[in-house]
């Protein structure tokens, strides 16, 4: 809890001891043994400029286009700056303004696409040793300035994913993101704790796991091209973005060797508000990004009710 203009608010982030900078493992992609070495040990991998910059703006542009269709951005404003229009705040869930948003969102054809950049699969390969299965659960992320009652809590994201523990969470900025803007902290070695008991929490997804006070977070600036990487059982929080009056852009797309067992929910279009054929039907015909996945041998489990 914590005080906001004189009222108790609940705090969905965990406040954070330490924060140790993102240290880039670019090199290490030459290495896949130190690479592993690095990602068993710490749980998660930071690559600076992994993928091309302007790739990444273009998916900015289309999804600050969404913004201003929706009355989101200041009057008068450059897209792309994602000034925040200063009369409205809208949170991620079932909210019938977010809703739309989110759909339209969905069906922006590159957001997809950024996903199965051959850059990310590369590293991926690298990292699994073997073929990439990218689920096609994609999310992205809108956070206004002061929603801190709303920033995404602490936890596991195997807990909302199931299937394979090697499943890797790629979190991917759509355009630079310093820190007053919030992003990602991730709890480095987090995952070497298993499961964790989740308990009721504020903010997306509404689950979160506890945290050892002394932990070591790592964080900081991410820019444009930047990709972090994180472990299924990797302990991660969304950062209240404190920015004056910007809107935080983010992506956040998962990826596990071909081989493991993949829930069926992860191949299904997030919060499943759309179909796939409704989600697709700007696309070209044949767009390879549809349905990628469908003539691959996968292991598909059910999703067990909790
Ligand atoms: O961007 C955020 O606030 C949270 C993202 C997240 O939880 C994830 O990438 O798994």
């Amino acid at each position: 809890m914590k005080f906001i203009l004189g009222k108790e608010q609940p705090m969905a982030m965990v406040d954070m001891k330490q924060i140790h900078a993102l240290e880039d493992a670019t090199d290490l992609l030459r290495n896949p043994y130190e690479l592993r070495q690095r990602a068993a040990e710490h749980g998660c991998l930071f690559f600076r400029r992994l993928l091309d910059p302007a790739r990444v703006l273009a998916v900015r542009r289309q999804v600050l286009e969404v913004c201003r269709e929706h009355g989101w951005l200041a009057p008068g404003t450059d897209n792309m700056d994602g000034i925040a229009n200063s009369g409205i705040s809208v949170f991620e869930g079932d909210d019938p303004r977010w809703i739309a948003f989110y759909d339209d969102v969905q069906r922006i054809r590159d957001f997809h696409a950024l996903a199965l950049d051959p850059a990310i699969i590369h590293m991926l390969e690298v990292l699994f040793g073997e073929p990439v299965l990218a689920h096609s659960r994609n999310i992205c992320r809108l956070v206004f300035p002061d929603t801190n009652t709303h920033s995404t809590p602490p936890h596991q994201d195997n807990y909302f994913i199931g299937g394979s523990d090697e499943t890797w969470t790629a979190w991917i900025p759509l355009g630079d993101c310093p820190e007053e803007l919030g992003g990602l902290a991730v709890n480095r070695g987090s995952h070497r704790s298993g499961m964790l008991e989740t308990t009721e929490g504020v903010g997306p997804g509404g689950r979160q796991v506890p945290v050892e006070d002394a932990s070591a977070w790592v964080g900081g600036d991410y820019a444009r091209g930047d990709v972090i990487i994180l472990h299924s059982l990797t302990i991660h929080q969304g950062r209240d973005n404190l920015s004056a009056g910007r809107l935080r852009l983010s992506a956040d797309y998962r990826y596990q060797p071909r081989s493991h067992p993949v829930r069926e929910d992860s191949l299904q279009p997030h919060m499943n508000w759309l179909t796939w054929e409704q989600l697709y039907a700007r696309w070209d015909e044949d767009d390879p990004v549809k349905h990628y996945w469908r003539d691959w041998d996968l292991d598909v489990v059910k999703r067990e009710p909790r």
